[in-house]
């Protein structure tokens, strides 16, 4: 039975409809939470939705009829625009509320819980004034698996909630098979004051607050995605902490199949930092994607296995062309549910850089009306389309999604592949000795050059441990070990592997584009003990023979030896560069397993006696 004043609440802004659909669910924690979020925001009305397509039809139509998306000539194409300075995730006002008795570690952005609950429901206050609140449910994973996080998003943008429904499975049901008590993730959104082009206006008091102690995350004055849309970046901040409870793992990965010979498929994740071909390497033509940015690890049987947590694609739209990546470019070419977000938009149809196509001169982008030349509200030039603009589609859109990627016991994973933007440092691929080799080195020594995804400089070199650091919500050290555990509890540990797909010679890229592709089906091979490799001081390389055949079979090119020998010598001061740069941020983590700082002591090692015997730069045929 509901609370009597809750009760009042919920019926004084709601229809008999709405309120029927709440009440069904019987669960006090989600009528308390909607109801103080009524109380806070003080909608106008609140609509309750449920998994149906009508509903999930409405809210589409919600969206475009207030403005927050806008109608495109191909049929179930909109755009969506965020504010000029709402753009990417923004990190400086993304923080953690710590109860004043708990430390956590210093590297995460933090604040006192008391007084950030004070501050973010003071931007609350009234937010939602003459506006409609949403109420979502969705779930993360697949429903009805051991997988499954209910998630119950509250917000005032149609947009947000229109991208939910793209983006993860419908979750009214799944809340139905858990019973009053069971943990979910809630999260209550508002685009705060809107200006007259319909984006947050207060974006100086734009906050994003995780209130882990509740499983709860508040945003508000921001649409970007990356900053409102729960079940993305948010829920994975609350995921990562429940997997250090419950034993598993919640990790900022792509999850794909690799087709290998005679049929075979076989399954890597891999880490990589927002726009490092992550992605692109999901979808890879030829191969099958399951998902391409969140992904949940289990044992299960004594197997690692892995689900996608979401059920489509917020992706970067920039460079996005037929050629390089033609599976997702049918989609945006064709009559389907498309979200194109901060993309260049003129007569109906967006445009965006890197498409392969000539740009119109004007229409209307991030900054309002457009034109060639001109610059934005902070004098900065402006870009056709922003670098970080995006699409959001479902991936069964996809035409090369993985019949598995709804299994509730998710894909069994050969490899676990961590990538960075790295000009001058790591080999194109090369695997790991072994898993704590692995996750040490190429994982908890990630970096990458910074890019457009988050707000601030870009090509400066951050350190980026397994692509989650933005993301992590409990001390380095304990996250480092909760993986160096994993690999042991299964009967047999995936393979690690690391890639770089942006090394340069003499400033230009020593690969294309899809020479990702290559490694992957060596990689494959790998798992499979079905390539040699080479050992080299920071990992085991592809022999060229290997790699010619594969180049030659897939791909029908030829591969010269002296691309291989450029792309895979061995360049030990930069190595040795990044070694120290890697231990001195961990001579600063209290809690770093022991095995972190010996295993770049022994790289470092195994580096200097190469250098001592052949020089600086060691050719793969010299080893
Ligand atoms: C990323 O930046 O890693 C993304 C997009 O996947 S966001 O939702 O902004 O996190
Ligand atoms: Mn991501």
């Amino acid at each position: 039975m509901m609370d009597e004043k809750i009760s009042a609440v919920l019926k004084n802004k709601m229809d008999d409809a709405s309120f029927a659909k709440l009440n069904a669910l019987n669960n006090a924690d989600v009528f308390t939470f909607v109801a103080d979020a009524i109380e806070l925001c003080t909608p106008a009305k609140v609509v309750v939705c449920d998994d149906s397509a009508e509903d999930i039809a409405w809210i589409r139509q919600q969206a475009i009829d207030n403005g927050e998306e806008v109608k495109l000539n191909i049929e179930g194409h909109t755009v969506h625009f965020d504010g000029y300075s709402d753009q990417a995730r923004e990190k400086g006002v993304t923080k953690y509320l710590v109860p004043a008795d708990v430390e956590l570690d210093k590297k995460l952005n933090q604040t006192d819980r008391d007084e950030g609950l004070a501050e973010i429901n003071g931007f609350f206050t009234g937010a939602m004034a003459g506006k409609t609140m949403y109420v979502r449910f969705l779930c993360l994973g697949p429903c009805n698996s051991q997988f499954s996080i209910p998630c119950l998003q509250v917000t005032d943008s149609a947009y947000v909630a229109h991208s939910e429904d793209l983006l993860y499975r419908a979750g009214y049901e799944e809340f139905k098979r858990h019973s009053q008590g069971d943990e979910f993730f809630k999260f209550l959104h508002s685009a705060g004051r809107l200006g007259d082009d319909n984006t947050s206006a207060d974006t100086d008091k734009k906050r994003v607050y995780m209130d882990y102690t509740q499983n709860t995350v508040l945003s508000v004055n921001t649409q970007y995605a990356g900053n409102t849309v729960g079940l993305k970046k948010l829920a994975l901040r609350l995921a990562i902490r429940k997997a250090d409870r419950e034993g598993w793992l919640a990790e900022h990965m792509f999850i794909m199949g690799c087709n290998g010979p005679a049929g075979r498929v076989t399954y890597f994740t891999g880490a990589f930092p927002s726009a490092c071909g992550k992605t692109s390497t999901a979808m890879l033509p030829g191969e099958t994607i399951v998902g391409d940015d969140l992904a949940y690890f289990k044992i299960i049987d004594e197997q690692v296995r892995a689900v996608n947590v979401e059920d489509g694609i917020f992706g970067i739209i920039a460079d996005v062309n037929a050629k390089d990546d033609p599976v997702i470019f049918d989609v945006l070419k064709n009559p389907g549910e498309v979200i194109f977000g901060n993309v260049l938009a003129k007569d109906g149809t967006p445009y965006w850089m890197g498409m392969g196509e000539e740009l119109p001169t004007e229409g209307t982008n991030y900054a309002g009306d457009y034109k060639q030349g001109a610059t934005g509200p902070d004098g900065a030039k402006l870009n056709p389309s922003h670098k970080n603009a995006r699409y959001t589609v479902k991936i069964r859109d996809l035409a090369n999604r993985d019949e598995l990627a709804d299994d509730p016991n998710g894909v069994p994973v050969g490899g676990v592949i961590y990538g960075g933007r790295d000009s001058d440092t790591c080999v194109p691929v090369q695997q790991s000795f072994d898993w704590a080799h692995g996750v040490v080195s190429m994982g908890a020594s990630l970096e990458s050059e910074t890019t457009a995804a988050t707000i601030g400089a870009e090509g400066v070199r951050k350190f980026n441990l397994m692509s989650n650091m933005d993301f992590l919500s409990m001390s380095l050290g304990k996250y480092i070990q909760n993986n160096l555990d994993f690999g042991g509890k299964a009967a047999k540990t995936p393979l690690v592997f690391g890639t770089n797909y942006f090394l340069k010679k003499d400033g230009e890229f020593l690969n294309g584009k899809l020479d990702k592709g290559i490694w992957m089906k060596w990689m494959e091979l790998r798992v499979h003990g079905e390539a040699d490799a080479i050992t080299a001081p920071t990992g085991m390389l592809p022999k060229y023979e290997d790699l010619r055949d594969l180049f030659k079979t897939y791909r029908d090119a030829d591969y010269t030896q002296q691309q291989y020998v450029d792309q895979f010598t061995i360049r030990i001061p930069e190595n040795l560069a990044k070694l120290d740069r890697i231990e001195k941020i961990y001579q600063d983590v209290a809690d770093a397993p022991a095995v972190v700082l010996e295993t770049i002591k022994a790289q470092r090692q195994r580096l200097e006696e190469l250098q001592a015997a052949k020089g600086d730069y060691v050719s793969p045929m010299e080893l």
